[in-house]
């Protein structure tokens, strides 16, 4: 099983990716709008095909990137039939399965936190993805979206709870930095809804919990009844050339599109200046400022032209994207490869030798 637990600082919200090894066919479980293209870069990266987003509920924090990543990758959408969200591909009965290649996760109906709240539970029962329902040591709130305390701290006994000990919970949210638990660990310990609690203990707690609503609910809410589908075209990546986005955060651009576009963008060679009249030469027409000065050269290059950073390997120059992205230049990208791939595609240079 491939499984990578991702976060979005901003609502502290995890998404998680399960794939089998074999088919490469994923799953993502409440990826985050914010976060589609860092998900898709992951999924490329991995060599993964994702076959279905799935939430967990409809969230009131943030938005949902399931119809973005349907438009971008060609994903389908699956929630539960009771989130009374519509768009999705596939809604969700009680004990039903979602399969990617020979796995497949099962809906457990675990209503509580929303009306239309599901754990998802992987086929060998060593993972649960409760979503709002149970948190580490701790569970969603039940004051909003058809919530109640009652019928949450059932889900939690009957669905959750009902699991082997052994089986890890991996939660929508943590607001520690906490990642993961047990239900052995959480029937013990969870200071809301351990099994030495009982329902009416639970139920005071949960109702005066006094917490103010998510800031983002009024816009989170609409858009995830939806499926994430923005009301308005958001922004889009660049288009000034055909960029991929890495998992690493940086914006990259191929040799052979520089190339063919050496006067339409700028080029700065990151290297230092022996590298650059050095054996591999340089990309015509790059202009040399060496990565330790280039906070301090930045105001010598144009805002409104794009920019290509070009290093030996692309590393330095990785690192050059970001120092001009905090410098407030929007069309910046890192030359794939450096001049090792320059040169090895056989592109024309300025300098160096055969
Ligand atoms: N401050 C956060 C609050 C988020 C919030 O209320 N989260 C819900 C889950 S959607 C919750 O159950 N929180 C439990 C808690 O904060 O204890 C925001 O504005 O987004
Ligand atoms: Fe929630």
């Amino acid at each position: 099983m491939i499984f990578r637990q991702l976060f979005d600082p901003q609502s502290s919200t995890y998404t998680y990716l399960l794939a089998d090894p074999a088919s490469r066919e994923a799953v993502l479980i409440d990826p985050v709008f914010e976060q589609a293209r860092r998900d898709a870069a992951l999924l490329d990266e991995l060599g993964l095909k994702l076959a279905w987003t799935l939430e967990t509920h409809v969230h009131a924090d943030h938005v949902t990137a399931a119809w973005m990543l349907r438009e971008k990758l060609g994903s389908r959408i699956a929630l539960s039939a009771a989130s009374g969200a519509e768009g999705a591909d596939r809604y969700l009965g009680p004990g039903e399965r979602v399969q990617f290649g020979k796995r497949h996760v099962e809906a457990r109906s675990t209503p509580g936190h929303t009306s239309g709240c599901t754990t998802y539970v992987l086929d060998d029962l060593s993972m649960a993805f409760t979503g709002d329902a149970l948190f580490i040591r701790g569970c969603g709130r039940t004051d909003f979206q058809g919530g109640d305390a009652r019928t949450l701290y059932r889900s939690v006994r009957q669905e959750i709870f009902s699991l082997p000990d052994r089986c890890l919970i991996y939660p929508g949210h943590d607001y520690r930095g906490l990642t993961v638990t047990s239900v052995g660990e959480e029937k013990l310990f969870n200071p809301r809804l351990a099994e030495s609690i009982g329902e009416g203990d639970f139920v005071g707690y949960m109702t005066n919990l006094g917490l103010p609503h998510p800031k983002q609910m009024d816009v989170a809410v609409p858009a995830n009844l939806k499926c994430g589908k923005p009301q308005t075209t958001t922004a889009l990546d660049p288009d000034w050339a055909p960029l991929t986005y890495t998992f690493a955060g940086i914006w990259e651009v191929q040799p052979h599109w520089l190339e063919e576009h050496l006067h339409d963008v700028q080029i700065v060679d990151v290297r230092e200046p022996d590298e650059f009249n050095g054996p591999l030469g340089h990309v015509p027409g790059a202009t040399l400022i060496p990565l330790g000065t280039l906070s301090k050269s930045a105001g010598s290059l144009a805002k409104d032209k794009p920019l290509v950073v070009v290093c030996r390997s692309g590393a330095r120059s990785a690192q050059a994207t970001l120092i001009l992205g905090k410098a407030g230049f929007e069309k910046v990208a890192n030359l794939s490869g450096g001049m090792l791939r320059w040169r090895a595609q056989r592109l024309s240079v300025e300098g160096g030798t055969d």
